[in-house]
């Protein structure tokens, strides 16, 4: 078999790439490991930048968002009993995010693919890129016991953090920036009215916490707890008896509390790999990097790769022009290293960090402090979580 450009990962990098090139004629194959239901159980980010919404119209799959997506003009930071309004929407000249679900954004891919009946193969497995660094890529899988081979122009690799494609470039064409947090975020979905109509990211002496949604009546909550904490050490009622504690009295008063649907420990890491195009191979998304959730970039920053992929690609296939891709690593990385940047930034902000010792929490005292009395920070606060321009 052969197609113009083979999409391994059917996350949102890769449907949303995928989208794309249908739209500008470019054929290609979606390779996904995972079953469709399996994709769609993973419950991830919440928070879209407009520049992600925008794409998503653009690839003609933005119709149930904007009926069920909640744009919200402003979050809270709270520190103790202390809470500090940052009014995105007034501090970025009427720049809001777009409150939609992962779960939601890639349902939406995933019809709009069945839809087209695009080219999408997933319990795929072994899925193996190969001669990239020559003219003539290919990509072999096994599906149902029998192996298949692909012959491509590109290939792109879409596959997460834990994906093969990164773990298939030679060691010494690679650099790989990491920084492991002692930390991670236990998170809840429950069938419940959110605390407040925006979200409340907060740092309290016992460790961050957040009050997240998914509508008006499914609530998404997180609190920091130990690396490698099991899942199963906490109750529901103890995560509601801590969200309580952390979030503060007035919260603490308003917190409806429920079953939850769904409860997992996800470990928080700051990643980028370097460059992020090998031959024919392109890595996206999870792939190349990861961000600490702390401020709602990871699939944002996929979108934006995604921007600068697709653009690449066209351009190749209509200008029959490479310039975009030999530029796609270093414009997609330049972009990428700020979204770092703040994601670090937030995350130091408003965790605790007991083994860094005291100077560090008056250190994130003064930085909290001079937030909350300086327009110019929170501006640059508001002006990154709304998301760069890309
Ligand atoms: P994904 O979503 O990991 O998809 C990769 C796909 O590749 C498949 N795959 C393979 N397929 C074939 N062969 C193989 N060998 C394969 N190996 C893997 C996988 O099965 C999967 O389907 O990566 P993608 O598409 O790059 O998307 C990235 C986003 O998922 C991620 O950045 C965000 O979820 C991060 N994130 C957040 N981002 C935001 O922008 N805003 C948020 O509010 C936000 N909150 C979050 C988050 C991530 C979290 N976790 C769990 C890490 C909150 C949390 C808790
Ligand atoms: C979420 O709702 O899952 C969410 C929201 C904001 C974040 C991270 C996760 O910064």
């Amino acid at each position: 078999m052969r197609t113009q450009v083979v999409i391994i990962g059917a996350g949102p990098s890769g449907l949303l790439l995928s989208q794309l090139l249908h739209l500008s004629g470019v054929d290609c194959v979606v390779l996904e490991r995972r079953s469709p239901d399996y994709v769609l159980s993973r419950i991830r980010a919440g928070v879209l930048e407009q520049g992600m919404v925008e794409m998503l119209k653009r690839a003609g799959v933005a119709d149930r968002m904007h009926k069920e997506g909640l744009p919200h003009d402003g979050f809270a930071i709270s520190v103790g009993e202390t809470r500090l309004r940052i009014d995105l929407k007034g501090l970025t000249g009427g720049k809001r995010v777009m409150v939609y679900g992962q779960t939601e954004v890639t349902k939406d891919l995933m019809d709009a693919h069945v839809a087209r009946d695009a080219q999408v193969v997933y319990e795929a497995e072994n899925v193996t890129p190969l001669d990239f660094d020559g003219d003539s890529p290919r990509v072999t899988y096994e599906k149902d016991g029998v192996t298949h081979e692909i012959a491509c122009d590109f290939i792109c690799g879409c596959d997460g953090f834990h994906g093969v494609s990164r773990a298939a470039v030679p060691e010494g064409a690679i650099t790989e920036y990491e920084k492991v947090y002692p930390f991670g975020w236990l998170g809840i979905l429950s069938y419940v009215k959110p605390v407040d109509h925006e979200l409340i990211y907060a740092n309290h002496a016992n460790g961050f916490a957040l009050a997240s949604m998914r509508s008006h009546t499914l609530s998404r909550y997180y609190i920091q707890v130990p690396a490698g904490t099991d899942v199963n050490k906490w109750t529901d009622d103890a995560i509601w008896d801590e969200l309580k504690i952390r979030l503060g009295e007035e919260a603490a008063a308003k917190i409806e509390t429920g079953p939850s649907i769904e409860k997992s420990v996800a470990p928080l890491r700051s990643f980028v790999a370097e460059p992020l195009r090998f031959g024919r191979m392109m890595l996206a998304g999870d792939a190349g990097h990861i961000v600490p959730p702390t401020g709602a970039k990871g699939l944002n920053l996929a979108a934006s790769d995604i921007h600068y992929l697709s653009t690449a690609l066209i351009e190749y296939y209509g200008e029959k022009s490479s310039a975009g891709i030999d530029n796609y690593s270093q414009h997609a990385l330049a972009r990428i290293w700020k979204a770092e940047r703040f994601s670090w930034w937030m995350t130091t902000l408003l965790h605790q960090f007991p083994e860094l010792g005291a100077f560090n929490a008056r250190m994130q005292q003064a930085e909290m402090d001079y937030l909350a009395s300086s327009h110019a920070a929170q501006v640059s606060l508001a002006e990154n979580y709304v998301g760069l321009p890309f």
